[in-house]
């Protein structure tokens, strides 16, 4: 139902998104996008391209007076930074000597950059990690704000937050979903629990003063999903394999778990599954949320809880071992500015790449090509699921 595509290299003009699919009749302003843009900016470990840019949405297509059409919605942010960089990544004009002087032949340790230039046939490095830097998250957030404004019109909210920097974090093991409406807004490493923020922020300090980099916890979580989203039916009609594969395709994500997520396979079923209870009136319900809110590749009502392992961004002051290819010879990479630490800007991307999910899958069962249809489908379902 909901698809997007994004374009766009991280010194070029800008960036581009189109998504195909939203409802008509969803109110959406620019600001809204741009609020979720700014918070992607920050977070304390960021490096000096945040402070050249100013994440601003444009729309170019889907949207009037405030309303989405049921058209595709089509989203430009500029590069600011383009304008240092237009001699480089020029589209047109560049010769071919002035190509090889600037070309990039050393692959980093962990980046796209080596695998990337074999596949394509390239040999200049930076044709790789132009696309598959992390910039390109800017329009994973615009297309997400979009898709988290119809899943608060229909009374979904969604709130995420950093658990572990660098293996250091929180002890509480479920912050109440409230309190992270509030405090990662507060954080200076999005996280909604005071000391461990402390903890993680002298740990990034001590990264940096090591010329090093860290990765990462953090956790979406989503309030207000209906039963049965996703299916058991059919492989990948799964909502938390559908989820799993939003939030691992995000740069630096190396894992996906729900509820207890890997500890489910340490303890015995009596400690691990959900018992069931029933109430005139309201329905079922959990007794515990283990499972993170999904079973059976369906949401169950409870709480959606999910999180993704963030690895340390692999440009480091400290260099790494690799070799040249245009000589092969051994080198050890040299330092380009960069982030000590994004898992603050991740918490931000993994919550907009769940709501664009969580907005397809309610979508593909609740269908509608306005709001008004979906949101009188939802309360028809809702109200023969209280009746069961
Ligand atoms: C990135 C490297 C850095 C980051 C960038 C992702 O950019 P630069 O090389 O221009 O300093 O700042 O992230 C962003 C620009 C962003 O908006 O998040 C990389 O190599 O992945």
């Amino acid at each position: 139902m909901l698809r997007f595509l994004t374009a766009g290299e991280s010194h070029g003009p800008g960036l581009t998104v189109v998504l195909d699919g939203m409802p008509a009749g969803v109110p959406l302003a620019a600001e809204q996008v741009d609020f979720w843009l700014a918070e992607r900016q920050k977070g304390f470990g960021r490096g000096g391209r945040m402070a050249i840019e100013k994440d601003r949405v444009r729309f170019t297509g889907g949207v009037r007076s405030g309303r989405t059409l049921g058209s595709p919605v089509a989203l430009w942010v500029e590069n600011r930074d383009w304008a240092n960089w237009t001699k480089i990544m020029d589209p047109a004009r560049n010769s071919a000597s002035h190509m090889h002087a600037v070309a990039i032949s050393r692959p980093r340790p962990g980046h796209a950059d080596l695998s990337g230039g074999l596949k394509y046939g390239l040999t200049d490095l930076r044709e790789v990690l132009e696309r598959a830097s992390a910039r390109e998250t800017t329009m994973r957030v615009a297309v997400g704000a979009v898709a988290l404004r119809l899943l608060e019109e229909l009374g979904i909210r969604m709130a995420a937050h950093v658990v572990r920097i660098g293996g250091v974090g929180t002890k509480t093991p479920c912050v109440p979903f409230e309190k992270l409406l509030k405090e990662p807004f507060l954080s200076p490493v999005r996280c909604a629990d005071g000391a461990a923020a402390e903890r993680m922020v002298r740990r990034i300090k001590a990264a940096q003063a090591e010329g090093d980099s860290l990765g990462g916890v953090f956790e979406v979580r989503a309030q207000g999903l209906p039963v049965g989203l996703g299916s058991h039916v059919q492989w990948d009609r799964k909502a938390d394999g559908r989820i799993a594969r939003a939030l691992m395709s995000v740069q630096s994500v190396k894992g996906v778990e729900f509820g207890l997520g890997f500890g489910a396979a340490e303890g015995k079923g009596s400690a691990v599954h959900d018992e069931i209870a029933w109430k005139p009136g309201k329905g079922y319900r959990r007794l515990s949320n283990r499972a993170g809110g999904v079973e059976g590749g369906m949401t169950n009502g409870e709480e959606l809880l999910v999180r993704a392992a963030m690895k340390p961004i692999p440009t480091l002051l400290k260099p790494l071992r690799s070799v040249d290819m245009a000589d092969h010879k051994a080198y050890r990479a040299k330092y380009e500015r960069s982030d000590v630490c994004t898992v603050p800007a991740g918490a931000v991307v993994g919550l907009c790449a769940v709501a664009v999910e969580l907005a397809d899958l309610v979508l593909e069962k609740f269908g509608g090509d306005s709001l008004g249809q979906v949101k009188a489908s939802m309360a028809e379902y809702a109200r023969e699921i209280k009746a069961r």
